[in-house]
Formats: structure tokens, C-alpha cells, sequence
């Protein structure tokens, strides 16, 4: 089974080579922002999405963007078969979103569906998992 850390580490060495890099070369160092900001899919007609924020894919977010009376979830799938996360957004089309913080786990989401409680979905969206490549 491959872990987070396991993964999380091999993108750490990848940023220390590139940050020795640039003290070598006296560059002016600024923090890219990550690879990713994580990876989204949305409901076709804007009824709502659903997203990975970070570059682990930990942090699970939903968001209701109709005000239909219809409510909206994100369904993540989590790596190494481990199972099925749904993350609703409780207070409907209303400001804010609903989330979940699974970045204390071992685990991340593989591919994320966002879908309307009337069964209109969104595309399903595959991660790129911890590395953030
Ligand atoms: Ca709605």
C-alpha cells in the first residue's frame, strides 16, 4: 500500500533539490504556488461542485450553487481502496460550502464526483493524489 508520507516525501525531496538549486545560484526565491490547487468538477447548468483543495488531496469541499431547493454533495473516492467519503453542503445554495478536513489521515481521494440530490452529477474528476505533480 502506498502511503501519504511515502508519497508527500518524494515531492518534499523534489522542492529541497529545487530551493538548493536556487542557493546556488543566488536567485531570489519566491514560493511558487503549488502544482495544483487541488481538482475540481462541476455540475453542468451551475447547480453546484465539488473539489480537492491542496496539494494532497485531503481536503475535501462541496458546494450548492443553485438556490433550487435541491441540496448538493461531493463524493470522494479515497486511495487504496479505503472507501467513499460524502461531504454535503448543509446549508444549500447559501454562502459557504461544506467541507471536510482529512489532512490528520493517511488518506486522500483518488476521483471526486460533485452530484445534485435530484441525481444530475457532474463528470467524475481524477486526482493526481499527494505528490502535487
Ligand atoms: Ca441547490
Amino acid at each position: 500500500m502506498k502511503t501519504k508520507a511515502m508519497v508527500a516525501g518524494g515531492a518534499a525531496k523534489g522542492v529541497r533539490a529545487t530551493l538548493i538549486a536556487a542557493a546556488a545560484t543566488g536567485a531570489v526565491l519566491v514560493l511558487a504556488a503549488p502544482a495544483s490547487a487541488g481538482w475540481g468538477t462541476s455540475i453542468p447548468g451551475g447547480y453546484g461542485n465539488a473539489r480537492t483543495i491542496g496539494v494532497q488531496e485531503d481536503y475535501f469541499q462541496a458546494c450548492d450553487t443553485a438556490a433550487n431547493n435541491i441540496g448538493v454533495y461531493g463524493r470522494f473516492i479515497l486511495a487504496n481502496s479505503a472507501g467513499t467519503v460524502d461531504v454535503s453542503d448543509g446549508n444549500g445554495s447559501a454562502a459557504g460550502c461544506g467541507e471536510q478536513d482529512w489532512t490528520q489521515t493517511p488518506y486522500w481521494a483518488t476521483r471526486l464526483q460533485a452530484i445534485q440530490r435530484d441525481g444530475i452529477a457532474s463528470p467524475w474528476k481524477n486526482t493526481d493524489g499527494p505528490s502535487g505533480v
